[in-house]
This record gives structure tokens, C-alpha cells and sequence, in this order.
């Protein structure tokens, strides 16, 4: 019994959980905001701005920083790492790192970890999973394979601009003597848990379902898949292994610097949702889980490959085995930010403008919720509009349009994940927005179902330090989830029978409203 670490490298902070399973107490809870305490790199949100809306791009030396940062202030506040017995964790999904040779070695105490990043990029910057930019490559990747059903055949996705495949064929189509100077590619997951190592370690088959390059039945790169992407990229991926295999230990670098113990060992890190499917008590099928942070997710684990007809949705691994299914929607607090910014609000003055200045249905007032350009539906440049009142359209009515946004998410969802399969009856949800009860309602609503919320809201990090202690001590998923991933009765969200006609009519004008984009 004993202490296990979780990470989770997501797009705007690192974070840190630490389950001590003896006591089946949560012990350590940490994260850094990139945009906060790593200002030099110019990334407020955690991506560089850019006047094209459609690229979205990271600096991998940023990511490495962000783990001093996190040790420093986790050892600063007295917290031993060297209690820990074994390391896992997460990162935001389909963003790809480029190296001039793979990781090895360990690092050196004598210069800090970001200081060492550097010299060994290929490519000085990653395209994360909200870049846009990549519809051509798709279209090229998908004719070379014979269409796009063989695509979703064999990866379990259709082609997507955000997916890994289509990045790595931009980048070696803009950039092809950079890309003939890369000798590996990385998914942000792989490459934390790489720098954690000191070598370069293998990806993981959950979040390795995200490149639109694994062939999801066989465990495998797709050759086919790898050579529509890109000339000899099969050499340039590591292998994808089981989600519960050890990759390596933690590197001397942090074992001298933060106290952890020589040889602490370190499983695979794999993608923040398949993670949060772990961290939710959620692997086993049956349960949907809907996840309110940077982009909203509506996942659940499946046992065999369910593809979406409408082509929005995705198929990971589950890193308890198995499948999982998940949509994802860009415009989550994004654009639920974009709103309380341009009226000056705060989450309490959103939560109150749905709970009691608002009631369902709106009057009628609704919106088109795109402040970002969105993947789910299809909507290639950012596209907000307002339909109702006069003072509504005028964006007159703060109160108005916060209910606006959140309906119009909660629509889209529903609308988006009817391809799963049964309705769920009730739904856990996660993420930062997860703890406004306002929105909480309006999706309890929408859905018809009961919400429940667990007590911890980084559920990404948590998995990771669940799925290390499962490595470790052989503890079931199942029994883990039972103490650290139960629901609190007392934040459960019941929908109001009431609402349904309201929203039934409204998803219905919703559906017209997309198939018009
Ligand atoms: C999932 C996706 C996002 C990122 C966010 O397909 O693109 O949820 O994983 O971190």
C-alpha cells in the first residue's frame, strides 16, 4: 500500500494528483497555469496566438518548464516525492512533439530540463489538438487509402485536421527538410512521460488511437495509414504498447533535484480522456461521462469499435482495456469565457443569470456558439450568431446570452451522441465548469438525466495516479474507482420532467439550425 502519482499535461496547466491508497485519501493536488506562472512564452491560454485562427500551436519547451515548476512548488510545500511507488499520467490529446533524435541518456543536473529541450527540436513548435489548419491533408490522406470509410475502418475515426496523421503531412509538405531532419514524433503524452524518463518511451494504444495511425483491431501502426501521412514516418513513431506497460523510471534529473526514490517506476502516460475515463470510475461500459474543461467531451467506454455515422465522433482505447467512444466540441469554456468576459461576469453571476434570471427554452432566444472554429459539427471559421429579440441580438441581454451559450452546448451534445447507443439515465460529469450548478441544470435538462459529480474535479491527473497504483499493486480499476472516483451525493443534479417538451422542440430547431452551416 502506498503512494501513487498522477499528471496530466493539459492545455492550459500541468497538474499533479497524489492517492495514497492505504488511507484511500487523495494526499497532494497541485498544478501550474502555463499562462500564469510561464509567461515568457507568450501563451495566456497555452497556445501561441496567431493571426490565423485556424492554427494553434504550443512550445514543447514550455511543457518541460511546467514540471520543474510543478516539483519546485510540490517539494517547496513540504511534500515528500519520494514517498511515491510509481508514476503515471496524461496529456492533451493529438498534439505531436518533433525531435532531431530520440531522448536518451537521462538528463544533466547541470543545466535546468527546459534548458536541454531545446537543441533537440526538430520542429520548434507543436501543433496542438485545436489546430485547424489541416483539411487538405486529411482529404490527401483519406484518397490514399481508398476513401474515408477505410479510414474510419481501420483507425476508428474519420479523417480529422486535428488527429496527429494529418499534422505530421502538413508539417513534411510545408517543411519537408525539418521533417527529413526528425528521427521521432511524440504525442504530448509520450514526450511528458519521456522527459519524466530521460529516454524516449513507447505511446500508449489509448491515446495512440487519436492520430488517425493505428490500425485499432491489430494493436498496430497501420502501414497504409503511415504511408499516406508521411514518407518512412513508421520509423520515426515509437511502438504502441498496452496503456498498462512500464516504460521506464523516473530519471536521475528529478531523483537529485525533487527526492523522488531511484527506480520509482513509471507506466505509460496516455491521452487526458481516455485518463479521465479512469479517473471517473467510468471503464467499465455503461456509463457516459460528460467533461466540462478547455473542449467539452461526451465519452464512455465500449467493449468492440462503434463508429459515429454522422463522422464527428472518435474510438480510443480504454486504458483498462477495450474501446472507448468520445465526440469532442472545441467550443467549451472558450467560448463559455468569450461570454462572461464580454459582460464583465463571474462564474457566480453565470450561475445565477441560468438559476434565476432565466428559464428554460429561453423565450426563444438562442444562439450559434462558435466562437472558435469547431469540430463537431464541422465549422471551419469562428461563427457566433444570435437569434431572437431585438435587445438580445444587440447583445443587450447578459443574463440572456449566458443561458444562450450553455443551452446551445448542451444541445449540440446531446444531438452529437445519440450514435453511442442507449440514452444514458444518468451521467457523471468532470472538468472545471463541472462545479457551476447552473450549467449542471441546463445539461440535466437537455439530456433528461441525473448528473452526479465526484468530489475530485482533475480527473485526467487522478487517473493517472490510479492507473500507476493498479500497475503496482494489482488493485482492480473497479475497487480503486469505489474509494477515490465516488460520486457526492450531495452536488447530484436531477432534471426537471418539466423541461422536456421545452427542450425536445428547441433540439429540434437546433438540429435544422446545423444542418443549415
Ligand atoms: C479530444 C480532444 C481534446 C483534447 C483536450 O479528442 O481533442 O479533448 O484531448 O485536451
Amino acid at each position: 500500500m502506498g503512494l501513487f502519482l498522477g499528471l496530466d499535461s493539459s492545455t492550459q496547466s500541468l497538474s499533479a494528483m497524489v492517492v495514497d491508497t492505504k488511507r484511500g485519501a487523495v494526499v497532494l493536488d497541485e498544478s501550474v497555469n502555463f499562462g500564469g506562472a510561464l509567461p515568457q512564452y507568450g501563451s495566456p491560454q497555452g497556445f501561441i496566438p496567431n493571426a490565423d485562427p485556424r492554427i494553434k500551436h504550443a512550445n514543447p519547451v514550455m511543457w518541460a518548464q511546467a514540471l520543474d515548476v510543478l516539483f519546485e512548488r510540490v517539494t517547496a510545500g513540504g511534500f515528500d516525492l519520494g514517498s511515491v511507488r510509481g508514476v503515471s499520467g496524461a496529456g492533451q490529446q493529438h498534439g505531436s512533439v518533433y525531435l532531431r533524435r530520440p531522448i536518451s541518456g537521462g538528463w544533466s543536473s547541470d543545466a535546468p530540463l527546459h534548458e536541454q529541450i531545446g537543441p533537440l527540436l526538430s520542429r520548434a513548435t507543436s501543433p496542438i489538438w485545436m489546430d485547424a489548419s489541416a483539411g487538405e491533408e486529411c482529404n490527401e490522406i483519406a484518397r490514399a487509402v481508398g476513401g474515408e470509410p477505410e479510414v474510419v475502418k481501420v483507425s476508428g475515426s474519420r479523417a480529422i485536421e486535428r488527429f496527429t496523421a494529418a499534422q505530421i503531412r502538413r508539417f513534411y509538405k510545408l517543411e519537408p527538410a525539418a521533417y527529413d531532419a526528425t528521427a521521432e514524433i511524440h504525442l504530448v503524452s509520450s514526450f511528458i512521460a519521456s522527459l519524466l524518463a530521460g529516454r524516449s518511451v513507447p505511446i500508449d494504444l489509448g491515446d495512440g488511437a487519436g492520430m488517425n495511425l493505428l490500425d485499432l483491431q491489430a494493436g498496430a501502426w497501420s502501414p497504409a495509414l503511415l504511408e499516406a501521412a508521411a514518407p518512412r514516418l513508421g520509423k520515426r513513431l515509437p511502438p504502441p504498447v498496452p496503456s498498462t506497460t512500464q516504460v521506464g523510471v523516473v530519471d536521475d534529473y528529478f531523483v537529485k533535484k525533487y527526492g523522488f526514490r531511484s527506480g520509482t517506476p513509471l507506466f505509460a502516460f496516455t491521452g487526458d480522456n481516455p485518463s479521465s475515463l479512469v479517473g471517473m470510475g467510468a471503464s467499465e461500459p455503461g456509463t457516459a461521462v460528460i467533461s466540462l474543461g478547455t473542449s467539452d467531451t461526451v465519452f464512455a467506454a465500449m467493449r468492440q469499435p462503434r463508429t459515429d455515422p454522422r463522422g464527428f465522433g472518435h474510438v480510443f482505447g480504454n486504458p483498462a482495456g477495450g474501446f472507448m467512444s468520445l465526440i469532442c466540441f472545441a467550443n467549451g469554456s472558450l467560448a463559455r469565457e468569450a461570454i462572461r468576459d464580454r459582460f464583465g461576469l463571474s462564474w457566480s453571476d453565470f450561475e445565477r443569470a441560468i438559476r434565476e434570471q432565466t428559464r428554460p427554452g429561453n423565450d426563444g432566444n438562442a444562439m450559434l456558439p462558435f466562437f472558435v472554429p469547431e469540430m463537431t459539427p464541422k465549422v471551419g471559421a469562428p461563427k457566433v450568431e444570435l437569434f431572437g429579440d431585438d435587445d438580445f441580438v444587440a447583445w443587450r441581454k447578459p443574463a440572456a446570452t449566458v443561458r444562450a451559450i450553455v443551452e446551445a452546448q448542451a444541445l449540440s451534445m446531446k444531438h452529437h451522441s445519440d450514435w453511442i447507443g442507449e440514452r444514458p439515465t444518468s451521467i457523471l460529469v468532470t472538468g472545471g465548469a463541472s462545479r457551476n450548478r447552473g450549467i449542471l441544470q441546463i445539461i440535466a435538462d437537455v439530456f433528461q438525466a441525473e448528473l452526479k459529480t465526484l468530489a475530485i474535479s482533475k480527473s485526467s491527473a487522478l487517473g493517472g495516479a490510479l492507473r500507476a497504483a493498479q500497475a503496482v499493486e494489482g488493485t482492480s480499476f473497479k475497487e480503486l474507482a469505489a474509494t477515490f472516483a465516488a460520486p457526492d451525493p450531495s452536488l447530484d443534479v436531477r432534471p426537471d420532467p418539466a423541461t422536456k417538451a421545452v427542450y425536445d422542440e428547441l433540439g429540434a430547431r437546433f438540429a435544422e439550425r446545423l444542418a443549415a452551416l
